[in-house]
């Protein structure tokens, strides 16, 4: 039998909680919606003390250049360089713990008929948290996979830490011979198989699609909330900033995921007194 998920835990006395104002269209739409999907990305794990991409003195790409990090151009000319990288950023991920927005999605799942969790983040919080059945569009950085699997000639992988134990400095390699790198998706990479094309059936037939804590620039991953938005879907947005696709949200939350979540967790639960 499934565990069931946790309680809701108290809202934190030095959180403010975001007011959720729902109109009556909306409140009945949450109410009837059967196919919810959330699409997350970095800004779900801000709180968790790890730094998005974009935007702020602090995010990844205001400090470094991504074409010289998370491209496979800059790893064939500096393999070194981009595997230290990573190695700093996954001893970063391995230290974190989900925060209260991670734990409030998992509950949000006990809401919904039927449900997906479609992430960009590469850290495995969501999962950590007890999310289940989560897509990973942009890979993971816990495991480390050969570089020849870009062609499919190799298909070993292993974890990231253990590789980064046994060769923090530059990329071990692969029994094949190829070098090993961090399992996930660069600039100019496909997707691996079958993810995007699972996203978008359940963004295409979903009545709610929650996106939280992206600035929605990165194609083909933004472009679900287009696919959601065309089929119909109520659009929810939880980000303290407007992002790209903004202007498709029927609700905007503008808060901070870990505060703002629980809270529309709160107020789609009541929306469904039936929901378990
Ligand atoms: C909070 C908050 C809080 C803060 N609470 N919120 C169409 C048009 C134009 C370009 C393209 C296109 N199609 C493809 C491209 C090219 C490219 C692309 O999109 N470029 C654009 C940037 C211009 N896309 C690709 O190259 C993709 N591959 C591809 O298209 O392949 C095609 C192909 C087919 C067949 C053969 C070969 C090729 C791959 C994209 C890979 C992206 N990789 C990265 C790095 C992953 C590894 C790593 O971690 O290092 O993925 S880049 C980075 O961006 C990472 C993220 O997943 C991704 C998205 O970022 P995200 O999650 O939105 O984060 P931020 O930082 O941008 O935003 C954070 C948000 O949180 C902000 O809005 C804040 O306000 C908010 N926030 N605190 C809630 N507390």
């Amino acid at each position: 039998m499934a565990t069931p998920p946790p309680p809701p835990p108290p809202p934190s006395p030095s959180t403010p909680v975001p007011e959720i104002n729902l109109t009556a269209d909306l409140r009945h739409r949450l109410a009837t919606a059967d196919r919810a999907v959330v699409f997350t990305g970095a800004g779900v794990s801000q709180e968790s003390g790890l730094a998005t991409f974009r935007g702020g003195d602090d995010s990844l790409w205001s400090q470094y250049r991504p074409e010289e990090l998370a491209t496979p151009q800059a790893f064939a000319a500096h393999p070194d360089r981009v595997w230290q990288w990573y190695g700093w950023r996954h001893a970063g991920v391995a230290g974190a713990s989900p925060n209260a927005g991670h734990h409030a999605l998992v509950r949000f799942e006990a809401l919904f008929p039927s449900y997906l969790l479609v992430t960009q983040n590469v850290d495995g919080l969501h999962q950590q948290a007890g999310s289940r059945g989560v897509v990973e569009l942009h890979g993971t950085i816990r495991q480390a996979c050969c570089s020849n699997s870009r062609t499919g000639a190799c298909d070993r992988r292993m974890d990231m830490g253990k590789a980064l134990e046994r060769s923090p400095e530059t990329p071990p390699r692969c029994e094949c011979g190829g070098r090993l790198r961090p399992a996930v998706v660069w600039f100019g990479e496909p997707l691996p198989q079958g993810v995007m094309e699972r996203a978008a059936a359940a963004a295409g037939r979903a009545d709610l699609f929650l996106v939280v804590g992206t600035s929605a620039t990165v194609y083909p991953a933004a472009g679900l909330i287009e696919i959601a938005h065309r089929a119909g879907a109520v659009v929810v947005e939880v980000n303290p900033e407007p992002s790209a696709l903004s202007r498709l949200a029927d609700l905007r939350v503008q808060a901070p995921a870990a505060a703002a979540l629980p809270a529309l967790e709160r107020e789609v639960r009541r929306c469904r007194p039936t929901a378990t």
